[in-house]
């Protein structure tokens, strides 16, 4: 049998100081965003539940403000069990779980109640269930709210505005595919790097929520917020396979079940911090416009055309939508 000791070594983990109650793993969790960001608290609530409910045999170490990288390359690290665990936009997912694409599909969710729903109930499980072959396992679904357009030098007024213009998506083929369903021109590109892009006039617009416009500070130099609302694709919390199968089957179940619970903390601190960025931005000055939807949402088709082909995908729309 082993002993706790050499357990940590093989992980890679943390020792800890050796008496008997002593903290023997710290999985390191990456995240992109700031402190005090609803993702970001989140999973320190998670820690702090599974450091209680392990008596401090398990810490959980948020390593934020993309200490350990882009979210694509963290997604790849946390495969390959150099990073234990990641909270990461469902979009960086796409390309590399095709099941996560239904979650992003554009104005797919009537809205907030209808996605928890959805993400809550048997359709959520399927869809963190299709992570384990990709070597991770999927923990939780958190919020994101819904994301809007904002630009630089021309507002985005109607559908038309947005033809030809330079827009920053999340490295993910639907999300490109949908930017240029609604005739602007997608740049990929790490979150990171979007604010100079925004300044320098490599892209003229991105695409987020209040909360991310507001805490990477893009509202500074895109000062026209256009709400299309057009996806509210979810956060994704998710662990290495690597190194889940190095915990316990104890240990497993304590972890998936705070992982669920902090899905609530998650909510609230999310509500919250969307109104808090909202003001802050609408005080700022930024000009907030409220187009009509609906000629937006009328341009996805060739989306769903392209992403909606194969029967189960189809399938999953259509239980999606019958969700109520
Ligand atoms: C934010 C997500 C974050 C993404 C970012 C983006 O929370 O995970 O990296 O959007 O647009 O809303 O890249």
């Amino acid at each position: 049998m082993k002993t706790a000791a050499m357990l940590s070594l093989a992980m890679g983990l943390t020792l800890g100081a050796g008496t008997a109650f002593a903290q023997e793993i710290t999985l390191r969790s990456a995240d992109i965003h700031p402190d005090g960001y609803p993702t970001v608290d989140a999973v320190k609530f998670m820690g702090e539940l599974v450091k209680e409910r392990t008596n401090g045999r398990i810490a959980i170490q948020v390593m934020n403000n993309a200490a350990l990288g882009s979210e694509k390359d963290t997604i790849e690290q946390t495969r390959f069990g150099v990073i234990d665990m990641n909270r990461v936009n469902s979009a960086p997912f796409n390309n590399l779980v095709p099941e996560t694409v239904v979650f992003g599909l554009p104005f797919l969710f009537r809205d907030t109640e209808h996605m928890h729903k959805v993400v809550d109930g048997e359709i959520g499980d399927e869809v963190l269930t299709a992570f384990e072959p990709h070597g991770l396992i999927g923990l939780a679904f958190y919020d994101s709210g819904a994301r809007s357009f904002y630009s630089t030098n021309k507002p985005i007024n109607s559908l038309a505005d947005l033809k030809g213009m330079k827009v920053r998506v999340q490295q993910s083929d639907l999300w490109i595919a949908m930017m240029e369903a609604f005739g602007a021109n997608p740049t990929p590109m790490p979150f990171g790097e979007v604010y100079s892009s925004l300044e320098t006039g490599v892209v003229d617009a991105a695409e987020n929520n209040w909360p991310s416009y507001e805490s990477s500070r893009h509202f500074e130099v895109a000062k026209n917020y256009t709400l299309t609302d057009h996806s509210l694709t979810p956060e994704i919390l998710a662990i290495s396979k690597i190194t889940w199968d190095k915990l316990t089957p104890e240990d497993q179940t304590i972890i998936r079940e705070a992982a669920k619970e902090s899905v609530g903390k998650m909510r609230e601190l999310w509500q919250a911090r969307e109104k808090a960025s909202e003001e802050k931005i609408r005080a700022s000055g930024v000009n907030v416009i409220t187009p009509n939807k609906e000629e937006f949402a009328a341009a996805m088709q060739p989306v769903y055309d392209k992403f909606v082909t194969d029967p189960k995908m189809k399938e999953l729309v259509e239980r999606v939508r019958a969700v109520k």
